[in-house]
């Protein structure tokens, strides 16, 4: 062995000697990276070691090359090693400062709820289901003639004064305009063109009317309507049904009025009233000083329109009522503005 290959070999063994001895003593990984640079870098004495194998003789290369690489490989495996053990007493130094105490209670899960008005809606559903009605939905667009005509609101008829309108179409003849719904009642004349009695459905569903909004008005909000028919049907089981309804949502105690009213889809028509809530009938601003609150408007089926529904009013009579979903709420809770329900502010949304 030539005097430079022997010299070679014994600065390997120093570079090996020192860079683990150095490595020994690191214990953070900024001085681990600069080590890195200074024993395996590019400008490294190892490298520079590796890269002057191509001026010794063949024999003496292969013996100091096969050298050269152990040291590379221990070096690297060295590092790898310390890297490990350098992370891992970071991570108990984080948890012992952090200490975990796995008997804290988690974090809590915000859990969704349904709306106060879907909630409204089922619950009113339900009532009436209890009773043997049927729930039944339709289309929120309809046609001039469900809407009105077959209703007994004719064109120029002073009641469509009482559903000022949000038209989908121009100004069409003969009942052919598309609309939003200004009520729930063409789901029932649809239904009565299918179906014979006896018939028992309640319908809830989005209605829409051209109305500036305030605190008691907005251009959408959602009605429950119902109707029933078969043979017989009296205004007897009209009060019957309504008064259990009111006892059922408001309380048994509840005090319930029942007095005459118009509608041209009803004859004779009524509306139903209750002690209002918030004063118990002493008269408050709630119910404008009277002690009552009106909630529902009713009544027998008009003949004609049993008549162009398809079901002849000699064999058939039938009841019908309708009533505003978002007021059942307010007058429970005391909520004093409709447009909250539709906000969709969370800190009112999740009172309910
Ligand atoms: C058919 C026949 C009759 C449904 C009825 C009312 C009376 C009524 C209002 C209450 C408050 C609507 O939301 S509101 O403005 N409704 O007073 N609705 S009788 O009568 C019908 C429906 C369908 C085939």
């Amino acid at each position: 062995m030539t005097l430079p290959t022997k010299a070679v070999l014994q600065q390997l063994e120093q570079i090996q000697k020192q860079a683990s001895e150095e490595l020994e003593k690191i214990n953070d990984p900024k001085e681990l990276q600069l080590w890195k640079v200074r024993y395996l870098g590019r400008k490294s004495r190892l490298t520079q070691v590796l890269r002057s194998l191509a001026t010794l003789p063949l024999e003496e290369r292969r013996k100091v090359g096969v050298r050269g690489n152990e040291v590379k490989n221990i070096l690297e495996s060295s590092l790898a090693e310390r890297e490990k053990i350098l992370e891992e007493a970071r991570i108990a130094s984080s948890l012992k400062y952090k200490k975990l105490d796995v008997t804290l209670p988690g974090q809590p899960l915000s859990v969704g709820r349904l709306h106060p008005i879907t909630q409204t809606l089922e619950e009113i559903c339900d009532i009436f289901k209890g009773m043997g009605f049927q729930v039944i939905e339709g289309p929120d667009v309809e046609w001039d003639y469900y809407n009105f005509e077959a209703l007994n609101i004719p064109q120029e008829h002073p009641a469509r004064d009482m559903f000022a309108t949000l038209w989908v179409d121009a100004e069409v003849e003969g009942g052919k305009a598309r609309l939003l719904r200004t009520h729930t009642s063409p789901v029932q004349i649809r239904l009565m063109e299918k179906k014979r009695p006896p018939i028992r459905v309640v319908v809830p569903g989005r209605c829409y009317r051209y109305e500036a909004t305030d605190a008691t008005h907005e251009s959408m909000f959602y009605q429950v309507e119902g109707l029933a028919i078969d043979k017989n049907i009296t205004m007897a089981d009209l009060k019957g049904t309504l008064f259990e309804f009111c006892r059922c949502l408001f309380g048994e105690e509840r005090k319930i009025r029942f007095r005459c009213d118009y509608f041209p889809f009803v004859e004779p028509g009524a509306e139903v009233a209750i002690e209002c809530l918030a004063c118990h009938g002493a008269g408050c601003r709630v119910c404008g000083y009277t002690g009552w609150v009106e909630i529902l408007g009713a009544g027998m089926v008009h003949p004609d329109v049993l008549r162009r529904g398809g079901i002849d009013p000699k064999a058939y009579s039938g009841f019908a009522f309708g009533m505003g979903v978002e007021r059942m709420p307010m007058l429970r809770y005391g909520i004093d503005d409709i447009r909250l329900f539709y906000g969709n502010d969370l800190r009112f949304l999740k009172q309910f």
